[in-house]
C-alpha cells in the first residue's frame, strides 16, 4: 500500500467515524389533543413501532408527546403524519412549553 492510499484510507476512515457520531438522537415535543391515557398510550404504541423512534412519552395533562428518534431513519414530517392518521392534531413544537395552560394572558400571574 502507498502512502497515499494509506492517508486515503485514514481519511475514509475519519469521515465514517464522524457519520456515526453526527447520528445523534434528536427530541421533539408535540402538541397534541390527546384526552385521556387510552390515547396516550394508543400514541406511543404507535409510534414504538415505528423504526427510528427510539423513545416517547406522552402527557395526559399537557397533552404534548415528547419523541426521541434518529434522525437518519424518521422525521418530524413522518412523526406527525402517524399521530395525524390516528386521529389526532400534531404539531411540533420546538421548544419546551412550562406553563401547562396556554392563555393570551401574559405569564406574570399574581399569587
Ligand atoms: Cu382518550
Amino acid at each position: 500500500m502507498s502512502f497515499k492510499n494509506f492517508i486515503m484510507v485514514l481519511v475514509a476512515t475519519f469521515f465514517a467515524a464522524i457519520s456515526l457520531f453526527s447520528a445523534e438522537p434528536k427530541e421533539i415535543n408535540v402538541q397534541t389533543n390527546l384526552h385521556c391515557g387510552t390515547c396516550a398510550s394508543k400514541i406511543e404504541k404507535k409510534l414504538k413501532k415505528t423504526d427510528g423512534i427510539l423513545e416517547t412519552n406522552a402527557d395526559v395533562d399537557t397533552k404534548v408527546v415528547t419523541i426521541k428518534f434518529d434522525p437518519e431513519k424518521t422525521n418530524e414530517n413522518d412523526i406527525t403524519k402517524i399521530i395525524s392518521n390516528l386521529g389526532y392534531e400534531a404539531k411540533v413544537m420546538y421548544k419546551k412549553v412550562e406553563n401547562k395552560k396556554s392563555t393570551s394572558k401574559p405569564a406574570n400571574k399574581k399569587k
